[in-house]
């Protein structure tokens, strides 16, 4: 049940908004848009606007370098003491701009051991960037994975860019699909806790997600988050048919036999911060640099 799955995480656990629904009301998340670049083209995205990926279509998030991450960072513990934890979610791929997601890592960790760092990622560059993130001390790792089946995945994906080589069709959906699983699996491993957001799109993957669910939860991943496609205006499924409620929810009581399954998620934009359910971006958005502490 939900109970005893909450009793199992960790004491860090706890404090993780999205991993804990009891911790949702407590703990506060800051995300730190450093990260706009991108290797895969999702059928959803329109990069306009952030990584569809975490989060809901609209919204564009203003970049900043990581040593004015980590200004606004300071700033915002300040405010906001119950601050728990520091994710990126791009508002591109986190992992696709590794030297911004890696240094911004590195100065929050220096000057606050306590938050926890976490991060959100397509999952195709996971297993060279696994040992990485392993060393950094990353315990908190969202993958999103729509398929593991590269002829849905071809549905899904334009194109993967991976190594100065651009793949399209079956097989960039099957370099993409083999990466995040071999990704999850080195994550799961070694202890990290592997969430897998998968995006339900009407007539393309929901007849396949419980194949999804059933085959990260083999390789360790620790809880899945099914959210809504939310046409993005000017991405390919523009006029796709929004997923309902009703069969979200259905869908998340067939997986939840498999795991637990997140239902307070907001799909927050890249800059998003504060408790879940009430975003204070806008107080801490400014176009001067942020203090220095
Ligand atoms: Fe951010 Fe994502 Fe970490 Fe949470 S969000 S990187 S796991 S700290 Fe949370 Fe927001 Fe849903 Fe993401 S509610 S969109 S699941
Ligand atoms: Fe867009 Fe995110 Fe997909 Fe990249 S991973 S193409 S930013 S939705």
């Amino acid at each position: 049940s939900a109970c005893s799955a909450e009793k199992e995480l960790s004491a860090e656990t706890q404090r993780h908004p999205c991993y804990s629904f009891a911790g949702h009301k407590k703990y506060a998340r800051m995300h730190i848009p450093v990260a706009p670049r991108c290797n895969l083209a999702c059928n959803y995205c329109n990069r306009r606007f952030d990584c569809v990926n975490e989060s809901r279509p609209g919204v564009t998030s203003e970049i900043l370098t990581p040593q004015a991450a980590l200004d606004k960072f300071s700033l915002v513990k300040k405010e906001i003491p119950n601050l728990s934890v520091v994710g990126i979610a791009g508002p591109g791929d986190s992992l696709a701009d590794w030297e911004k997601t890696r240094k911004s890592i590195e100065l929050i960790k220096a000057r606050d051991e306590d938050t926890i760092i976490c991060l959100s990622t397509n999952g195709l560059l996971l297993p060279e960037l696994a040992p990485e993130l392993l060393a950094l001390g990353v315990k908190h790792v969202t993958v999103t994975v729509n398929s593991i089946d590269p002829k849905i995945g071809a549905l899904i994906y334009r194109h993967v860019r991976y190594k100065d080589e651009t793949l399209t069709g079956k097989e960039g959906a099957e370099l993409l699909i083999n990466n995040q699983l071999t990704g999850i699996k080195i994550l799961s491993a070694h202890g990290v806790l592997v969430k897998v957001n998968i995006v339900m799109i009407k007539g393309v993957n929901d007849n396949h997600i419980q194949d999804v669910v059933k085959t990260v939860k083999e390789l360790g991943a620790s809880i899945t988050n099914i959210m809504p496609l939310i046409p993005a205006p000017g991405s390919v499924f523009a006029h796709h048919e929004q997923t309902s409620n009703k069969d979200l929810e259905k869908m998340r009581q067939l997986c939840e036999t498999d795991l637990p399954q997140m239902r307070h998620c907001q799909q927050c934009r890249a800059d998003a911060i504060g408790l879940l359910h009430e975003d204070r971006s806008a107080e801490f958005s400014r176009s001067e640099p942020y203090p220095k502490k």
